[in-house]
This record gives structure tokens, C-alpha cells and sequence, in this order.
């Protein structure tokens, strides 16, 4: 019952699989790709194959981490094809420019094409790049998004030729592996009295405060009560999902940073349908009183007209969270069938209980009927107070 519901879900998710586009530029791949996984150590050496090339300058140098070596050709259209260990699902690349870009202008691609397969012989295309995505500049990152499902195990990048001249040069071609919510989330082991998780891509800060890889907005939706978002500062920065088709929330649970309670104070979920103008949905105006998950119920969430953007954002308190978990059904979906099979369902298989929160010290009485349906799993307080957001 569950995998249905899951697959319905990235069903939907399928269908917004438009190209987005190209970013700015780095002097570093960490730089320019922050928190993403890079598929280098997957590439199969053996199986890269492409145009001639000047001596020394062959593709495989497009995979080696090293923008001082180059793939270098005067022969068009210039084709690289080569294998990973295991298919990936790739969302984005990243193509850095080489040594002498600068004194040589013109060596960057005209047109360029990465494509995808399955079997080496049919490919999908995915992503078109154009002349003006690289900079005549040296050793310069560049990163491409695009939305893309779909793992593949065999890749391909065409080049047209340069963008003038007659001589066509890249450094260092990087594809990132999409990433997706961890198998553990969600763990708060509290089942939703309607709905059912929400999931999606993650939108918000890549990485935490300080530039920390590992407190970015996945850290948030992670299902590890340990790990934190960790915004750079208060009302600077969010963590959120982008759920693809909008839904109306029905329980909302947040897990606080552990000993940051005071940080609880401000905590907002907002949502939205264009990822820019936000409308606030809930909004806490105390701190946490204890290490526990804290679950809003659908009473208390306003605004709740159906939104495809949702994001935790604090502008009172500096808005670290451990997790937080959005509970919904989609606006376009047969509201009242999904409500009769998702209270099935919670009734049936609640998620496995996160043991590593420790148990709920206090309570504050409301919903107390819940919280004796809900025996057995720890660390839980209901909010009870209802504020006009700001
Ligand atoms: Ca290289
Ligand atoms: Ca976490």
C-alpha cells in the first residue's frame, strides 16, 4: 500500500522533467557543485573512447579531477562516450574550462550535447549546451542542472566544434548524481492521523552555516535525529521541498536541533507555488521545552490551500532542525479515496520508531486521546497553542 502511494507520488514528479539550466562559475568543483555527489570514482577508465585528439590530450583526461589536463581536438564533431559501474541518475553536470582559455579565446564548445542509454545504442538527451555557457577563462567550473529521473549506466557528450577557430579544449567533465531523500526518512515513527508522507526534491541552502557540507537542507530530511540544517544566519537562508503538484498539509512533525531548544522560537513553515513569493502555514512563538518531536496538526496549520512548495525558515531565531516532516495529500488527487487508504494505512504500518530521541519529558494535554493511540513511540509533544502568523 505504501509503495503505491510513494509511486504515485514520483509519478508526478516525472512529469515536471524540464530542462532548468546553467548557474555561474567557480574556481573549484566543491565550489561550484557544493553537497552534491560527484560520479568520478564510478567512471569505468577502460570504456572511454572518443575523438583524436593531440598527443597527451586525449578524452580520458576529462575524467581525472585534474583541470590541468585537457581534452584538446581539431576533429568535429568531437564524441566521448564512456561507462559507470552501475546505472545513476544524473541531474547535473559539470564542465570546467582548461589552461589556456584566456590567451586562446574561442576554444570553448559552440554546441554541446550530454546524452544518456541504457543499452550504448539508444540515447536520450540530457542537456543541450550552447556557446555562451563557458567563459574564455582557465581552469573555471561551470555547472548545469537539468530534471532527470532516470539512471542510466552509459553516457555520451557530442561537441559541434569550437566556438571560432579550430582547435576545441575542456578540462574536466563531472557528472553529479541526483540527490535523493535518504530510505530512512521519515523517522519519527509518529503515523499522521490523515496523509501521508510528503516527498519531493529539496530546495534551500546546499550546505550550512560556514559553507558546512553536511548541515545543508538535506540534513533536514534525512531521517537521522543527529544531523542538522543549519541555516547562515537568522532569516538567511531555508531548507524545504519542492513536492512537484501542490497538497494540502494534514500534520506537520519538526524535530529540533538537540541542544538548541531556544531555537525552536520562530520556526515557520511557509509554502508556495512559484518557489519565490512565500505564504506563512505555521508559525511556533515558544521554544522547545524539551529534545522532542513536535507535531502540528492540521488545525493548526492556516493557509492550508494547497501549495507544491514547502520550506522551514526562521526570522526570529537562527533556524537550525534536525528533521522536519510534511504530511499531506495532493490537491489533484481524489482527496477523499487517498484520506480512507492513508488512514488505513497509518493505522497498519507506522513507520519504524527513531530510538536515538530520547523519551518526552513533558506534555502539554493536548490531543491527549492521540498520544494514547500513539503509545510506544517516544519523544513526542503536541503543540497547542494557535497563532495568527505574522
Ligand atoms: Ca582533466
Ligand atoms: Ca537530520
Amino acid at each position: 500500500m505504501k509503495k503505491r502511494i510513494f509511486s504515485i507520488v514520483v509519478c508526478a514528479f516525472l512529469l515536471f522533467a524540464l530542462a532548468i539550466g546553467a548557474s555561474g562559475a567557480s574556481d573549484s568543483l566543491e565550489k561550484e557543485a557544493p553537497g552534491r555527489t560527484y560520479l568520478i570514482d564510478v567512471i569505468k577508465k577502460e570504456t572511454i573512447s572518443g575523438t583524436a585528439s593531440f598527443a597527451n590530450e586525449g578524452p580520458e583526461n576529462l575524467f581525472d579531477n585534474d583541470v590541468t589536463t585537457k581534452f584538446c581536438t581539431n576533429t568535429f564533431p568531437a564524441v566521448v562516450t564512456w561507462e559507470l559501474t552501475g546505472a545513476h541518475v544524473v541531474d547535473a553536470v559539470v564542465i570546467a574550462t582548461a589552461n589556456d582559455n584566456s590567451q586562446y579565446p574561442g576554444r570553448n564548445p559552440a554546441t554541446w550535447t550530454l546524452s544518456a542509454s541504457q543499452d550504448r545504442t539508444n540515447y536520450v538527451t540530457l542537456f543541450e549546451g550552447k556557446a555562451s555557457d563557458l567563459d574564455d577563462v582557465d581552469f573555471t567550473y561551470f555547472l548545469f542542472t537539468f530534471n532527470n529521473d532516470v539512471a542510466y549506466p552509459y553516457y555520451k557528450l557530442e561537441i559541434s566544434g569550437p566556438e571560432s577557430g579550430t582547435v576545441m579544449q575542456i578540462s574536466e567533465l563531472v557528472l553529479c548524481k541526483k540527490a535523493s531523500l535518504s530510505t530512512n526518512y521519515p523517522s519519527s515513527g509518529i503515523a499522521p492521523k490523515e496523509g501521508h508522507i510528503i516527498t519531493g526534491d529539496l530546495i534551500g541552502l546546499e550546505t550550512g552555516w560556514g559553507g558546512n557540507p553536511d548541515a545543508g537542507r538535506h540534513a533536514a530530511f534525512d531521517g537521522d535525529a543527529n544531523t542538522f540544517f543549519d541555516p547562515n544566519g537568522i532569516g538567511d537562508g531555508y531548507c524545504g521541498i519542492d513536492a512537484g503538484e501542490p497538497f494540502i498539509l494534514t500534520e506537520i512533525h519538526i524535530l529540533p536541533r538537540n541542544g538548541y531548544l531556544d531555537r525552536f522560537l520562530g520556526a515557520e513553515i511557509q509554502g508556495s507555488n512559484d518557489g519565490e513569493n512565500w505564504t506563512s502555514l505555521w508559525y511556533s512563538d515558544d521554544a522547545a521545552s524539551a529534545w522532542e518531536w513536535q507535531v502540528i496538526t492540521a488545525d493548526m496549520i492556516e493557509n492550508n490551500t494547497g501549495w507544491r512548495y514547502f520550506r522551514y525558515f526562521n526570522e526570529i531565531s537562527h533556524g537550525d532542525v534536525a528533521e522536519v516532516e510534511l504530511y499531506g495529500y495532493s490537491v489533484s488527487g481524489n482527496a477523499e479515496a487517498k484520506l480512507a487508504e492513508t488512514q488505513t494505512e497509518a493505522a497498519a504500518e507506522a513507520p519504524a520508531a527513531d530510538t536515538s530521541v530520547p523519551a518526552a519529558q513533558t506534555f502539554d494535554g493536548f490531543a491527549v486521546a492521540a498520544m494514547a493511540a500513539l503509545a510506544g513511540t517516544a519523544g513526542i509533544a503536541f503543540f497547542k497553542k494557535r497563532r495568527n502568523v505574522k
